[in-house]
């Protein structure tokens, strides 16, 4: 087995920096708002791993039978040497395309990119035991900001799974899919995986399970909070409230506070006055249409090969070229 590589482009201390001006900028403004990315500490990432296994979440479980079925088509268009994951947490359904690549015979190096040391750790180890020829290097960053980091040299596949992408409004989609389109080769794919517009009635129980894991993963931004910037929030006290905008097409998580408070943040010498009711947003899930896909894709710079969906429509895999 070679040993895995690591290279850190986000010290804890930028993570912190982050962390402060973006909350400030979101418990000050009207409605307020928090970054899904302060929902994955350990915790968090533990209970995004127990949402991915709930009745209700079908879009792991839908994204992975549609890797099962494609991911040989996917490597035979784009004939990968180099695998590039964005967001990769724990690269469970990327063995797919690791062994797809194998099969093909193109594949030597897979690139995990995670904001996450120990999820990249730890999957950085497991694949390298389970890959020995393949030459394993993480990279430690934001996905928003890591392409600038990017290995080059060897025909690049982008991955980018999950619906992840839907954690972006249309104007930072615009900006993020350019520049991943611009540290691409022409000949070069990305390969995204986006949950589709459906039926709210499944929609929004995909976000509201019944065993109430999501709120649970919800309310752990506030603990986050609590801990990294020595809030007050009282946890259990906040309603995990889900919507789905369907102007927007998207899924909006939210938090209610359940009466007139004002919360303390220690860190930020800030105190955040919240009327009873008061609902403060905490992610939004865009969902798509394949045609809206081809065209946001299209508008970056890429060509659309191939869009792989469900039998239910409610995820797609889309490869494209740039
Ligand atoms: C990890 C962003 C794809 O939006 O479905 C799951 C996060 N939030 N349940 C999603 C999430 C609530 C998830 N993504």
């Amino acid at each position: 087995m070679k040993t895995p590589t690591l290279e850190v482009h986000l010290e804890p201390s930028d993570l912190a920096r982050s962390m402060r001006s973006e909350v400030r900028a979101g418990l000050t403004s009207d409605p307020k708002w928090l970054s899904p990315k302060w929902f994955y500490d350990a915790a968090g990432s533990e209970l995004f791993e127990r949402i991915t296994e709930l009745p209700e979440y079908y879009p792991t479980r839908t994204e992975r039978a549609l890797l099962e079925r494609s991911a040989d088509e996917i490597a035979a268009i784009a004939r990968p040497e180099v695998l590039v994951e964005l967001g990769s947490g724990s690269s469970e359904k990327t063995r797919l395309l690791l062994e797809a690549g194998r099969r093909a015979g193109t594949l030597r190096t897979y690139v995990p990119q995670d904001v996450s040391v120990t999820a990249l750790e730890a999957a950085a180890e497991s694949i390298g035991a389970e890959f020995p020829d393949l030459t394993v290097h993480g990279v430690v960053s934001d996905f928003t900001g890591s392409l600038d980091h990017l290995p080059s040299g060897g025909r690049r596949t982008i991955a980018f799974l999950g619906g992840t992408i839907g954690n972006l409004v249309p104007d930072e989609r615009r900006v993020f899919l350019a520049s991943v389109a611009s540290a691409l080769q022409g000949g070069e794919h990305l390969l995204l995986g986006a949950g589709l517009v459906t039926d709210p009635g499944v929609l929004v129980p995909a976000y509201d399970d019944a065993a109430g894991v999501t709120a649970e993963f919800d309310r752990n931004v506030l603990r986050v909070l609590n801990r990294e910037l020595g809030a007050d929030f009282d946890v259990d006290s906040y309603r995990h409230v889900v919507v789905w905008d369907a102007e927007n097409e998207w899924i909006e998580m939210r938090l209610e506070a359940p009466g007139a408070t004002v919360v303390h943040l220690g860190a930020l010498g800030l105190d955040v006055p919240l009327r009873a009711g008061e609902q403060i947003r905490t992610e939004i899930s865009a969902k798509f249409t394949p045609a809206g896909l081809t065209r946001e894709l299209d508008d970056a710079g890429f060509d659309t090969e191939r869009v792989f969906t469900d039998s239910d429509d409610r995820f797609a895999l889309v490869l494209a070229r740039r």
